[in-house]
């Protein structure tokens, strides 16, 4: 019989070698204190908490030798895959590409750009730069994903309702059955996530699954 994970809104059959983790955006400059988040006024203590969460489903994934993702969200330095509607949007004191408290916002290679150090990538773990808030917009994601026959994802990472969201939107799409990490994902807004969630698996898990991360790690086991 298929393992399952218990999940909202029911259990989430699951087939190992089918099964993969993808980790999106925890960059040094949405979490970390001082970074282009917190100087947008926002707290980024919410997205700094799940750290140690994020990092236990890494082990998990590690241990048991199933693949993982990363994703980071930033741009070419010459910022010709940035959109003007995306970089004129709003009158925030720093644009992308300007110069940030950690480098360039959200340039490809500038520090705040790097995934926390606490998250970092293996060698040989997948990271996918992507220009959007999806992770297959503008990206090879599709085709790694088929061709290491990967159909099913386990999403962790910030922030829910945006780039995690949309993200797993765009997998559900495709044909990927998705699974949220309930308490390995975060907003900066807590009433987002909450409802970003309940988006996700209203209507039968019109988008996907949800659940936290020790029923996860305790079906892998
Ligand atoms: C992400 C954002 N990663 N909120 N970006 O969600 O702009």
């Amino acid at each position: 019989m298929m393992p399952v994970i218990q999940a909202d809104p029911f259990d989430f059959p699951f087939q190992r070698e089918m099964l993969a983790l993808i980790v999106i955006d925890m960059q040094r400059d949405f979490i970390e204190p001082g970074g282009f988040g917190e100087s947008l006024g926002n707290d980024v203590s919410q997205l700094g908490s799940i750290v140690p969460t994020v990092a236990t489903l890494l082990s998990a994934f590690r241990a048991a030798g199933l693949p993982v993702i990363h994703t980071r969200e930033c741009h070419k330095p010459d910022l010709s895959d940035l959109p003007d509607a995306k970089r004129d949007r709003g009158a925030p004191t720093l644009r992308i590409g300007d110069e940030g408290p950690m480098g360039r916002v959200l340039v490809a290679g500038e520090p705040g750009a790097e995934i926390v150090p606490a998250l970092a990538p293996y060698p040989g773990e997948k990271v996918v730069d992507k220009p959007g808030k999806g992770a297959f917009y503008a990206t090879d994601l599709m085709s790694h994903l088929q061709g290491n026959g990967i159909k099913q994802l386990i999403f962790a990472g910030v922030t829910t309702e945006v780039c995690v969201q949309t993200s797993m939107r765009e997998a559900n799409d495709r044909g990927f059955d998705c699974l949220i990490a309930t308490d390995a994902t975060a907003s900066y807004f807590p009433d987002f996530k909450t409802a970003a969630i309940e988006m996700i698996v209203a209507q039968g898990g019109i988008v996907g699954w949800a659940t936290p991360t020790a029923e996860i790690t305790g079906a892998l086991n």
